[in-house]
């Protein structure tokens, strides 16, 4: 495993992880999901932590899975290595609780990570979008799932079906964010947030993220893994391949509908 993907601190009893491929904007592939999940487990298992800060750059949070990575594989590769489900979803057997701490692009599977957390702290630069659609492409990290929960369809539906970016007020004002602040101050409220988080009962904070966790995860689980087959069968499609490849070169897809 790269022990360079993420960077782990000890803050009292809050474990920070940092996202770690500055150079694509930490763009999500197998060897940081394999990292994340590994530093994730490690904090959720150390007696003297509380508390989980995930966070990423000043500019990325993370700008999506990797394009470059996905954009030759077919619909063979990710149904049978089962891609996302089986290593990008460690992050939900976390018992403990687990704070995004968002500046600049959280993208994709970035917003999808994001949506993951239990708590997002959103720097004011921070920007959200599931645009999978412009690369022919459909959200497969539970998008689909917890986007409409946290903001409800109407904008579920306009941010996935058009790649609609929020902005850092507006996905507060939906409920996609816990709470906004400064850039500047993105680190030390989410630490202190953490710390404060982290000095309560961990039992009784173990039980209460269980419980909230049951408030919506009864059919989630379901949908996800309908989500999960579809967004596999997208690398069945010509246009997906086309996107990704035309993201890397850096010009407009040519969209066949196929
Ligand atoms: N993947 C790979 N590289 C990326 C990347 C990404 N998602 N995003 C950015 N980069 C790279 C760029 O290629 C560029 O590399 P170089 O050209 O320097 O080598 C470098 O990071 C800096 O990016 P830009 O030059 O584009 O920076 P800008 O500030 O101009 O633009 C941007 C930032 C975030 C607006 C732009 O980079 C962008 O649009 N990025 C792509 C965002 C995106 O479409 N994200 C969604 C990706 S698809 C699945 C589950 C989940 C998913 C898929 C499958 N399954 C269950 C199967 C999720 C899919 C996605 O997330």
């Amino acid at each position: 495993m790269d022990d360079t993907l993420v960077l782990l601190e000890t803050i009292g009893r809050v474990g920070v992880i940092t996202l770690n491929r500055p150079k694509q904007l930490n763009a999500l592939n197998d060897g940081l999901m394999d990292a994340l999940g590994h530093a994730l487990l490690a904090f959720d298992a150390d007696e003297a932590i509380g508390a989980i800060i995930i966070t990423g750059s000043d500019k990325a949070f993370a700008a999506g899975a990797d394009i470059a990575a996905m954009a030759h594989w077919t619909y063979m590769d990710v149904y049978r290595s089962d891609f996302i489900t089986r290593n990008w979803e460690t992050i939900c057997q976390v018992r403990k609780p687990v704070i995004a701490a968002v500046a600049g692009f959280a993208m994709g599977g970035g917003c999808e990570l994001a949506l993951a957390c239990d708590i997002v702290i959103a720097a004011d630069n921070a920007k959200f979008a599931l645009p999978e659609i412009t690369l022919a492409m459909m959200p497969g990290a539970g998008g689909t799932q917890r986007l409409p929960l946290a903001v409800g369809k109407a904008k579920a539906m306009d941010m996935c079906l058009s790649a609609r970016t929020l902005d850092a007020t507006e996905a507060d004002r939906y409920g996609l964010v816990s709470r906004v602040v400064p850039a500047a101050d993105l680190r030390s409220t989410s630490i202190a947030l953490a710390t404060a988080i982290a000095a309560y009962s961990l039992p009784a904070l173990m039980s209460i993220k269980e419980s909230i966790k049951r408030a919506y995860e009864g059919s989630l689980a379901e949908g996800i893994s309908f989500e999960r087959r579809q967004m596999h069968a997208r690398f069945a499609s010509s246009d997906a391949h086309e996107g990704m490849a035309a993201f890397l070169d850096k010009r407009t897809p040519l969209v066949q509908h196929r």
